[in-house]
């Protein structure tokens, strides 16, 4: 039987390498495949990347946008501990809770992206969202209901860096669309704390220059990067050269309606809730 191929087409078909990554068809033996890779690597290392995930049309296309974004990005510079929580002076000046790292970055929120954009497209399927559930296990994922965090555009211009840090949420889901020409790597230390232990110590190591447990990536635009930031303490080390490192966040989580709060909206998007499309 003749029928037209569009009608099945997902609408993000464009956006994605659905030959080598069949995230439309998770059901099929390559399907499966894919999602029992990621689990392996995962486990093993904590983070696990796909490269090539995306098209390089995609890739130049958020690029473009996130060039055309710059001037109304909200730039931030804060000093914060690798907790993302108050210092504690009480405690020696080298304990993790005292000891301050640096972030700065230009973010670009979600209602700043048009309906078109390629991540935005991708991001909004259900087929991402299962996909993402499958490789974590989760028997439910919903994607954020945070109108500016849901899905962002980080840019690192040369002289800005994320700072160490470990997430609040378990894991982070990220792709890359330019690399920086210098620095801009991805460095993080799997499973330095615990869900029960803080490791205080190991801690306080790694933040002292013990690079012995730390593994580095810097990957090709692209590429999505699954990573279990809550355990894993992680950072962006310092962009250099003139070209920005420029990637992008998804998030997710286990319930529903899960939102920044204002404070952190605030130090990120500078607002706490979206910009009126018409007055
Ligand atoms: O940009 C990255 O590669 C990591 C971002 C990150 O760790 C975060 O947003 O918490
Ligand atoms: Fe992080």
């Amino acid at each position: 039987m003749l029928h037209t191929v569009s009608d099945t087409l997902p609408t993000y078909a464009d956006v994605v390498d659905l030959t080598r990554y069949p995230i439309h068809r998770l059901d099929s033996d390559e399907g499966r495949a894919l999602i029992n890779n990621c689990r392996c690597v995962l486990a093993q290392d904590g983070c696990c990347t796909l490269p090539g995930f995306l098209q390089p049309i995609a890739v130049a296309e958020m690029v473009q946008l996130a060039n055309r974004l710059e001037r109304s990005a909200w730039v931030s510079n804060n000093r914060h501990n690798v907790y993302f929580e108050a210092f504690d002076n009480s405690v020696e000046p080298h304990h993790p809770l005292a000891h301050q790292e640096r972030s700065a970055k230009h973010g670009i929120a979600y209602d700043q992206i048009p309906d078109q954009a390629p991540l935005r497209r991708l991001y909004e399927s259900d087929d991402l969202t299962r996909f993402i559930a499958a490789v974590l296990e989760k028997s439910v994922l919903f994607r954020s209901a945070d109108p500016l965090d849901a899905l962002q555009i980080t840019r690192f211009h040369p002289g800005e860096e994320l700072g160490w840090h470990f997430d609040r949420s378990e894991f982070s889901v990220t792709v890359m669309y330019q690399r920086a020409e210098e620095g801009g790597d991805f460095e993080y230390v799997p499973e330095l704390r615990t869900k029960q232990d803080e490791r205080h110590d190991d801690v306080t190591k790694v933040l002292q220059g013990d690079r012995s447990r730390i593994t580095v990536q810097s990957a090709a635009p692209g590429t999505l990067a699954f990573f279990q930031g809550n355990c894993a303490m992680h950072r962006v080390t310092l962009v250099k050269g003139s070209l920005p490192r420029i990637n992008s966040v998804l998030t997710y989580g286990e319930h529903e309606n899960m939102r920044l709060n204002d404070l952190t909206s605030q130090l990120f998007y500078g607002r706490t809730s979206p910009a009126s499309a018409e007055l």
